[in-house]
């Protein structure tokens, strides 16, 4: 019997900090409602999508910084997505700032929801970009003062009786995020993210942005024969430009669909899983050719 997911990414335009937190909310409930009215079965936002991306500024004060945490998930203000999602049988996959309870862990986390509601699982990113003090001549991207790097390392979730993998942001530029994936058996990769348009340290670069936003998903979906959803958080956001070109890739390497705005959108595509086992048999069968004897350094050498 043929096997597929209707996938759909929900991009969204940008959140300033202004927003309050349940007007975020009421958009990403509205953006959840559209994608299961085209039948989605499944749905994937962006990276810290409750928050403007704070990692642009230099905040000090440790309460301003936890303004922009998720203490609890669902807490009193995202409660009602979860209720959404129960209520449209639609899961979803969703970036936030994680607090952790115990120890006051910072991470910055992607949860997969079911289509009851409840947790299915969580992803916390591993490759964390930037530093954490602002670099003369660089974008100030100071992810690395407010988050450490993800300890969860690379689970894959049945979602559906379909195997799900989750990464965020610059995890989707490096190869072995899709190889570990991959290699758990994901057959669906979802991602979210937040991408500036310039950065200073390379305006010669500026025109590759988008090619070089999708280049590594479609290489990534091709060379491990998965389907990989990505959604930005895109627009003009508190005076920084973030890119769009959220996009659903098939294991084929093929865009099969893309946002055309740089606000909220939704788009939809009926991922058919059974082309994976196609895309292998041509030229990925792992178990025939794969010599991880000779690919040591890649796990030794930074
Ligand atoms: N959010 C995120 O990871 N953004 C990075 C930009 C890093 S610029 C130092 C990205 O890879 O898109």
């Amino acid at each position: 019997m043929a096997r597929d997911l209707t996938i759909a990414v929900c991009q969204t335009g940008p959140i300033q900090k202004s927003a309050q937190r349940a007007k975020t909310v009421d958009r990403l409930i509205a953006l959840l409602e559209r994608a299961a009215a085209a039948g989605a079965e499944i749905a994937v936002f962006p990276e810290l999508a409750l928050t403007t991306f704070f990692p642009r500024w230099r905040i000090d004060d440790q309460a301003d910084i936890e303004a922009f945490f998720e203490p609890a998930m669902p807490g009193p203000q995202t409660q009602r997505l979860y209720d959404a999602a129960a209520r449209l049988k639609i899961g979803f996959a969703l970036g936030y700032a994680e607090l952790t309870r115990v120890d006051g862990g910072r991470f910055n986390t992607m949860d997969l929801v079911g289509q009851d509601g409840t947790l299915v699982g969580r992803y916390r990113k591993i490759h964390v970009p930037g530093s954490s003090e602002p670099e003369p001549g660089t974008t100030v991207h100071l992810e690395r003062r407010y988050f450490e790097p993800g300890n969860l390392g690379f689970p894959v979730f049945v979602y559906r009786g379909v195997r799900v993998g989750m990464a965020i942001c610059n995890d989707r530029r490096w190869p072995e995020t899709y190889r570990m994936l991959c290699l758990n058996g994901a057959e669906i990769v979802l991602i979210g993210y937040n991408t500036p348009l310039l950065l200073d340290e390379a305006p010669a670069l500026a025109h590759l942005r988008m090619f070089h936003n999708h280049l590594p998903m479609q290489a990534g979906a091709y060379q491990n024969t998965v389907w990989v959803a990505a959604a930005a958080k895109a627009g003009v956001e508190d005076g920084q430009a973030l890119i769009g070109g959220s996009c659903i890739i098939a294991p084929t390497g093929e865009i099969a669909a893309q946002a055309m705005s740089l606000d909220d959108e939704v788009i939809v595509h009926r991922a058919d899983l059974d082309l994976i086992a196609v895309c292998r048999k041509v030229n990925f069968d792992f178990a025939s050719y794969r010599r991880p004897d000779q690919y040591r350094l890649i796990a030794d050498q930074v």
